[in-house]
């Protein structure tokens, strides 16, 4: 065996060169991977012994892609040719052996080889476009021509991972193999190859299938119509459809101009930056700094959820959904009865959607048992309770639960705000008390925030953190404060739209300033979905507030078909005649003559308490990393990856541009724009904000 660098060796078996590539933790083609297949490739070509090359990967996963952290910087750049080249213009069958994940320049990788072969459990798949950029390194021109376009587009706009089983339907695997026997069972195909005349079958030279896709040409304008709305904001989407009319349209050369020049501009845009750096800022926010990897789990095997309603019952399906059993308590039959009807319901409107087929349907309501009482959670490794938020009722449960719940078991609630510790404190078992606060709707908001109290103990934020991904939410660590850090940042920007609107502003004018940067919806949009009797109650309201008002009214929000605006039948919205009365009352009332308020300057005071809020989270130590808060912000309140997060979208802005800002607002309106002091520091030693 020949070691060709610090991550590839070559060994000969036969004839047959085997190149293996080991360089942890997925082996991505860093600069040392391509120095390494480049030198191996040509190595295996010159020595006259070998016949064919496979091309292997150890550890978990053959390629997963270019290095991400590579890109930005200059390492990227190289003269000479590149290893695909090499393989390219190989006069020796070469074949691909992928297990784990082949991925963007890992699948383009082997789909420059003759042949791949694939451990069955192993998938496929062009994610580029997740990071804001399209497969640049020769994908958009070789999957059309094994796939065609549509199938090719579908690919590479989902970004999904593929299993071999469907890929080889197209010859994107040429054969699927058992997973113990990859080694093996490639270099017998390479030998097969060999025996049968040593076909180099290049990818790159196909026509048949983009020929035929010549003949479709509504197919581009199609796919772009159907998918407009998805694209929204996005630069990669139509990128990677212009790249794929040019592999329909243009020989292989010039179709992998049009793709170079594409990725280069996609590269250096603003938007990839941010969906860069939100990559490592999911990955970043699993990690939690005193609670090392190999901390103890505790082992969850059943669930119990306290409360059948529309948290509870979308918080059951996630666990059923996992394959964990759930037993659901609720007090009264009829709501036990609502509430699983209501997850049946949810289901059998996925499954009529094809997303799952009716067997599944019925295995996961078979995982999910209605009790009447606590007590059937004696034996459950895991409480989440999600009743309304009233502390005293919460206190009464967990006093309860502490009795019932067999010891070890974890008792975790889902209030979106209360006082964790006080919760912890009537319990016997505060170190086992935890926060869950899943977001509504529960079966499908990705984030869920992890509240870490006084006393939970690192082997509970373990487990929760790793049952968190498993049941498929994207988990962020925050501390105990009002609102946590989601709310929390969401309250500072509505202190200051309640402020824009009594100075002119009126609610659809923020709402249109905040979905033209791309969030889907805005503050007042939010309230009339949600619900504005939210925390309102009838016997205390006063009409003190604009939203006191339309409660008082009966206008509730889009479930009383009128909030902020009214409603047709259809739930479109239109701006309310009635709510403007009510502000401009209110602004009469005060004396204020309202004044145009340009929608630059609605964003940027709705925006910049968001970025010092986060910063006074940091300071105070209620969120790990600035990541965190992106990534809470990202996945539980849509705000576009493409524009990373507020802390990210501050960098963007820059953070001396935000002091200034800040500095500015604070003349005028005092102290709810006083700036961080973490700010001042960042400023004063030209750091980054979203690297805190
Ligand atoms: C591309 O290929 C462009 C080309 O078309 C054109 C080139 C010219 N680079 O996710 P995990 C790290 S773009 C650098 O926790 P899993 C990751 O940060 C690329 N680092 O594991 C983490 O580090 P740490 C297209 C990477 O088992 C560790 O590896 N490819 C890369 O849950 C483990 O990752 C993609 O977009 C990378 N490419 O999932 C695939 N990938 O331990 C991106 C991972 O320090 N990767 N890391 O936190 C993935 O989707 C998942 O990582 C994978 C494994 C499915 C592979």
């Amino acid at each position: 065996m020949k070691q060709i660098n610090e991550v590839v060796t070559l060994s000969i078996e036969d004839g047959i060169a085997v190149l293996t590539l080991d360089s942890p933790p997925v082996n991505a083609l860093s600069a040392a991977v391509r120095a390494g297949l480049q030198q191996g490739f040509t190595a295996a070509i010159d020595d006259d012994a070998v016949q064919a090359i496979v091309l292997i990967c150890a550890g978990r996963t053959f390629i997963a892609g270019a290095d991400i952290s590579e890109f930005g910087g200059d390492k990227t750049e190289q003269t000479g040719p590149d290893e695909r080249e090499i393989m390219d213009n190989s006069p020796k069958p070469i074949v691909a052996a992928i297990h784990g994940t082949a991925l963007g320049g890992g699948l383009e990788t082997a789909l420059c080889a003759h042949y791949r072969v694939a451990a069955q459990s192993a998938k496929v798949g062009l994610p580029e476009v997740h990071l804001g950029l399209l497969p640049g390194a020769g994908g958009t021109q070789r999957l059309p021509r094994l796939t065609g376009a549509e199938v090719a587009l579908d690919w590479m706009i989902t970004g999904r991972h593929v299993p071999v089983a469907e890929a080889a339907e197209y010859g994107v695997v040429d054969e699927v193999v058992p997973d113990e026997s990859l080694r093996e069972d490639a270099i017998a195909f390479a030998r097969r190859v060999v025996a049968e005349g040593g076909e180099l079958r290049r990818v790159r030279d196909r026509d048949d299938k983009v020929a035929a896709d010549r003949d479709k040409p509504e197919l581009f304008a199609d796919f772009r119509k159907k998918h407009a709305r998805k694209f929204r904001g996005f630069k990669a989407p139509e990128a990677i459809v212009q790249c794929v009319e040019a592999a329909v349209n243009l020989p292989y050369d010039e179709g992998r101009e049009v793709e170079k020049r594409l990725f280069a501009e996609l590269v250096s845009s603003p938007e990839s930056a941010a969906q860069r750096y939100y990559f490592f800022a999911e990955r970043a926010a699993a990690k939690v700094p005193d609670v090392p990897r190999d901390t103890p789990r505790i082992p969850v095997e059943s669930v119990g959820i306290i409360g059948a309603g529309t948290m509870g019952g979308g918080i059951a399906m996630n666990f059923a959904n996992a394959g964990i059993p759930v037993t659901i308590v609720e007090q009264q039959p009829e709501a036990l009865e609502r509430g699983l009807g209501v997850i049946r319901k949810n289901y059998e409107r996925t499954a009529s959607k094809g997303r799952i087929t009716s067997a599944q349907v019925e295995e996961r309501m078979g995982l999910i048992t209605g009790s009447l009482t606590k007590d059937d959670l004696a034996s459950v490794d895991l409480v989440i309770e999600a009743v309304f938020e009233l502390m005293d009722v919460k206190k009464s449960i967990f006093t309860e639960l502490d009795e019932i719940c067999k010891p070890g078991a974890i008792l975790a609630t889902n209030t979106s705000g209360l006082d964790i510790d006080e919760i912890a404190a009537v319990t016997e078992r505060p170190e086992a008390v935890i926060g869950m606060h899943f977001f509504s709707p529960a079966n499908v908001m990705k984030l869920l925030e992890v509240v870490r109290a006084d006393h939970t103990s690192k082997e509970v934020i373990a487990t929760v953190m790793a049952l968190a991904k498993k049941i498929g939410k994207i988990p962020a660590l925050v501390g105990v404060c009002p609102g946590f850090v989601g709310n929390r940042i969401l309250y500072a920007r509505r202190r200051e739209s309640e402020r824009l609107l009594m100075e002119g502003a009126m609610p659809w004018d923020i709402d249109t300033a905040v979905t033209n940067f791309g969030l889907p919806m805005g503050p007042y949009q939010m309230s009339d979905l949600a619900g504005l009797d939210i925390g309102w109650r009838k016997e205390e309201s006063a009409g003190r507030t604009v939203r006191e008002v339309l409660c008082e009214m009966d206008r509730r929000g889009q479930k009383t078909g009128a909030g902020y605006y009214d409603y047709d039948e259809n739930r479109k919205a239109t701006p309310s005649p009635v709510a403007a009365k009510i502000i401009e009352d209110f602004r009469a009332k005060e004396g204020v003559a309202p004044r145009e308020i340009s929608e630059e300057e609605i964003f940027e005071r709705c925006t910049l308490p968001m970025i010092n809020e986060g910063l006074h989270i940091l300071e105070e130590g209620k969120a790990v990393r600035a990541s965190d808060i992106d990534v809470i912000y990202v996945n539980g309140y849509g705000w576009p990856v493409y524009r990373g997060g507020p802390m990210f979208y501050a960098d963007q802005l820059g953070a001396e541009h935000v002091l200034e800002r800040l500095r500015f607002y604070e003349e005028k309106y005092g102290s709810d724009f006083t700036p961080s002091p973490l700010l001042e520091k960042v400023v004063a030693e030209g750091g980054r904000i979203s690297e805190l």
